[in-house]
């Protein structure tokens, strides 16, 4: 098949989704065709199967904001044209979709066939799309993509909670490439770093408020006070970072903590990881703790949106309430003082992340789920 695929180049779980689906099915023999305002970071080099298409925004006096969402549906129309495109996948809703949807209406005019599907990630029906400036072009676009996938029951469910949706929606998970993710001996790194044997705690997020990173901060601060041998790894660059830096400084562990800014191989440093914490107030999937998993780390989490279906409580890791510094503390501290239970949670994070989240597992659905939209578009109108 070929595919067109858009997403969020440059941040964000969306984009490293859609970049790995793409290379998977690349893989696979499909032709894939990556139309974004930049290379999509995850991307590495172009390889076979693989193309780029620059979407370029032309900028004059008159745009104070000038017209992506456009420039974006141009580029998707003379990509499908001149490529000869089976079907796009836009991934976030948010002008994706409406890009899609409105390439779609054009090259119909021009006789031809251009089946969308668009996958919802998390953000673009929990936050940014329920913005009044946006909610009523999400909706639209939704209902008029030809498929429609989220990465967990808890965001399907959400999108027809908050909108009036009167299509389908197909649960797809998130996956993970657990050849890629897997641990590493890394046992020189750790020395480096906790030269007294200490217990590494790990945060990877973009440090949005709604990561709630200090709370990590927090849960490390009364670990330390209670004599634990432990250090702390922050990963990742964002909003909250300082404040998060601020609070380690007024609770004295700021020495006892590594803010590492984002880093590429995360597979590193999660391999020297024996907790990773994530307390986060909105999470539609939670995919730095998939990876966190298939690297065999136990995960801290809160107990919130599609969580609870990766992050299995006594398990894999345990689910905490939201906020709840007391019970994410005392889980991490579990974790970190009886080596018995971390070895089993450790050894079944491994397992849940291969046995269901691999991505041997996880692409053929979208293969499957391409062939199921294409053929029902075809009966509809006939192309
Ligand atoms: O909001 C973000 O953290 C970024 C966002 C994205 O779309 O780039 O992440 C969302 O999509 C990821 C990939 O599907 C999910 O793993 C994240 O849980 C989700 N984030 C939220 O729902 C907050």
């Amino acid at each position: 098949m070929k595919i067109g695929i858009t997403c969020y180049p440059v941040y964000g779980g969306s984009g490293v989704v859609a970049t790995e689906l793409g290379k998977a099915l690349a893989a696979r023999g499909h032709q894939i065709h990556f139309i974004a305002y930049s290379m999509p970071f995850r991307l590495g080099h172009v390889t076979e199967n693989i193309y780029y298409h620059e979407v370029s925004v032309n900028t004059y006096p008159l745009f104070e904001y000038p017209p992506y969402s456009l420039a974006l549906t141009s580029t998707m129309v003379d990509t499908v044209k001149y490529e000869k495109l089976d079907l796009l996948h836009v991934h976030y809703a948010v002008p994706h979709a409406a890009s899609a949807v409105l390439a779609r209406q054009i090259l119909e005019k021009e006789g031809l066939c251009l089946p969308i599907v668009t996958t919802l990630h998390g953000t673009d029906i929990t936050i940014v799309g329920q913005d009044p400036s946006f909610a009523p072009v999400v909706a639209y676009s939704i209902n008029e993509s030809d498929g429609v996938t989220a990465v967990s029951d808890y965001l399907r469910k959400e999108t027809f909670d908050r909108f009036p949706i009167d299509n389908e929606i197909e649960v797809i998970p998130n996956f993970i490439d657990t050849e890629r993710f897997h641990r590493l001996d890394k046992e020189h790194f750790r020395r480096a770093l906790c030269p007294n044997g200490e217990k590494v705690l790990v945060h990877v997020s973009n440090f949005r408020p709604v990561k709630r990173a200090t709370e990590v901060v927090e849960v490390f601060h009364r670990l330390k006070q209670e004599g634990l041998s432990v250090t702390l790894l922050l990963v990742g660059d964002g909003p909250d970072r300082a404040p998060a830096e601020h609070l380690a400084r007024q609770l004295g562990v700021y020495g006892d903590i590594r803010f590492l800014g984002k880093q590429d191989p995360i597979e590193e440093i999660l391999s020297i990881a024996d907790v990773f914490l994530i307390p986060s107030g909105s999470e539609s999937f939670g995919l730095a703790a998939l990876e966190a998993m298939a690297c065999g780390v136990p995960v801290v989490s809160s107990d919130i949106g599609g969580l609870p279906e990766l992050n299995i409580d006594g398990e894999t890791g345990f689910l905490c309430p939201l906020g709840d510094v007391d019970a994410l503390t005392e889980a991490t501290r579990r974790l970190v003082t009886d080596e018995a239970l971390h070895a089993r949670l450790a050894e079944n994070a491994r397992a849940r992340a291969v046995d269901t989240f691999d991505l041997e597992h996880i692409i053929p659905h979208y293969e499957a789920y391409y062939e199921h939209v294409l053929e029902r578009r075809m009966a509809q109108i006939g192309c």
